[in-house]
């Protein structure tokens, strides 16, 4: 078989982009007047308009194409069939069986796995009620007021992305937090202000030997015990998600106070799991299962709606061509809503930790660039800082513009100003501003070439009508299968993540040699010197 660039659809897109290369936006909506209702999808309370791409119908039948010559259709089925399609871990991938309906079987090994992941469900909604209605006490006999989660990567930012995201519908009454770096401060700021015999402390690990999640929960034990000084209230305060009972033991966490999850569940495929436990704590049961819907509709979806109608295949097969074809190197995620503010760090880690490989799944160098950087902040604030370079830098990123019809905190004209500047921003990369319009209004002429706008710049633009669980969900489950899809293509194992070890391996070797002076060091020069530094002070 040959190589990806030697497939038929991908030579014929590169000699599509060379014969597209004049081609601007403003052509191929003129050419067009159906192009903004043709080039757009909707699924599972998503609409997605991805018209203000760089493409034509031909792009998108040779996109589709490549699709067939990756066997996309026979790698999704492989996912959903629990193939251990982690091939240098040799698990499988089946976060969407953390959604399923209990009607549905997902099997591992010939297991069915849904009994268990309902049965861990019940048990979360029943602690979880029991923790909002202060039937669960402190050891002091308080109600718990504040949930710390303590967790790290894909421990804290699916954990973080939800709360922030879905805050609207959460207890208003009770302090969430989540603390995940090692740095001490962390930990620190986030617990100053609580009262220890109200804290319940979330220790989120699916491998329950992280470095610094270990190292802030015994932190957190500490904080504790040197409030409640005995070792009995570490029951009342701590609970566990994890796969690994034994150690969640040996750190004194009773495993009746654990909620397990298995190990194919990624990390950063984890939020809807157990790790979700601080969501469900935040935004109770039933709302809790509401986003598991979210994400289930856009996973049926994905599975049975023709490629040339599915949203996460095009959404993915765009970034493809963006980045491939059109050598965009980097992804803006521009969400108009506050509440999405941690939404580009959770994308950050799904796409880059799941594509940034430079090796196929047989090991060999790839000739092809992968995973785009993402990036990004809400708008309208990012309008006002680093926008200027998306209008007429010199490098080239495209833009995911995500809004909602309706707001949560309706404020006078403000949701209207919002979604006017969201519907502008699109438009302004696509068409921009020619030197004779800028000209036109008397602009002089030195100023010309400074305010003109050249545009062609590609965008996509996702709405929904409200932010709910449910189109949470539904937003989560696109970019997870819209990351799947660039990675069968680009033929990559995106369930991996062995570019994180070096780093970890290097730090556990200069711990020791940080703490003893008299340490031989035997690194490069740089790197003895600045431990050098760091001893002195
Ligand atoms: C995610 C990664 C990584 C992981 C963290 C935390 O896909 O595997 O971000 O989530 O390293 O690991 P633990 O949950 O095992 O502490």
């Amino acid at each position: 078989m040959p190589g990806r660039t030697g497939l038929p659809a991908w030579k014929a897109l590169a000699a599509h982009r060379d014969a597209l290369a004049n081609t601007h936006l403003r052509g191929l909506f003129a050419a067009d007047p159906q192009r903004g209702e043709r080039f757009a999808v909707d699924a599972a309370g998503w609409h997605l308009d991805y018209s203000k791409n760089r493409i034509d119908a031909e792009s998108l039948r040779l996109l589709l194409a490549l699709a067939d010559q990756c066997d996309l259709r026979a790698r999704i089925d492989a996912m959903w069939r629990g193939d251990k399609i982690n091939v240098t871990e040799q698990r499988a991938a089946l976060h969407i069986a953390l959604r399923a309906s209990a009607a549905e079987e997902f099997a591992v090994d010939g297991e069915d796995v849904v009994p268990e992941i309902h049965a861990t469900l019940a048990r979360m909604a029943d602690f979880c009620a029991r923790v909002r209605d202060g039937e669960w006490k402190g050891y002091t006999g308080k109600p718990i007021r504040a949930v710390v989660n303590i967790g790290i990567g894909g421990s804290d930012l699916g954990p973080v992305m939800a709360y922030e995201a879905l805050r609207h519908y959460s207890r208003r009454d009770m302090q969430f937090r989540f603390v995940s770096n090692v740095d001490g401060t962390d930990f620190c700021e986030a617990v100053r202000d609580l009262d220890p015999s109200q804290t319940l402390f979330v220790v989120c690990s699916k491998t329950f030997t992280t470095q610094e999640t270990l190292a802030n929960a015994h932190a957190a034990r500490a904080w504790l015990l040197s409030s409640l000084g005995d070792d009995r209230a570490i029951a009342r305060h701590f609970v566990a998600v994890s796969t690994n009972a034994a150690e969640v033991a040996k750190f004194g966490i009773d495993p009746a106070n654990m909620f397990g999850f298995r190990d194919w569940v990624g990390g950063r495929y984890s939020m809807d799991s157990a790790i979700g436990l601080s969501t469900m704590l935040a935004i109770g049961a039933d709302n809790f299962r509401a986003m598991l819907d979210g994400f289930h509709a856009m996973d049926t979806h994905f599975h049975s709606a023709p490629f040339a109608r599915n949203l996460p295949v095009l959404h993915g097969l765009l970034s493809i061509w963006n980045t491939n074809f059109l050598g965009v190197e980097s992804v803006a995620i521009l969400p108009y809503d506050q509440y999405l503010k941690r939404f580009p760090a959770y994308l950050q880690q799904l796409a880059m930790e799941s594509n940034g490989k430079q090796v196929s799944q047989d090991g060999a160098r790839v000739e092809y660039a992968t995973s785009p950087l993402y990036w990004g902040e809400p708008g309208t604030n990012g309008q006002h800082s680093f926008y200027q370079l998306l209008h007429q830098g010199t490098r080239r990123a495209t833009c995911d513009f995500i809004g909602f019809r309706t707001s949560l905190n309706p404020l006078g004209e403000q949701h209207r100003l919002l979604l006017a500047n969201l519907v502008a921003q699109a438009e302004a990369l696509a068409f921009g501003k020619t030197a004779d319009d800028v000209r036109a209004e008397g602009v002089a002429e030195h100023l010309v070439p400074h305010r003109s706008f050249d545009g062609n710049r590609p965008s996509n633009v996702l709405l929904a009508d409200a932010l709910t669980p449910a189109t949470l969900g539904a937003l989560v489950a696109l970019y997870e299968h819209s990351v799947f899809v660039q990675g069968v293509i680009w033929d990559i194992d995106s369930f991996d993540q062995w570019g994180v070890e070096l780093g970890k391996q290097l730090a556990a070797r200069i711990v020791p040699e940080l703490h003893d002076a008299s340490a031989p060091l035997t690194h490069d020069s740089s790197t003895n010197a600045l431990i050098r530094r760091l001893r002195r002070h």
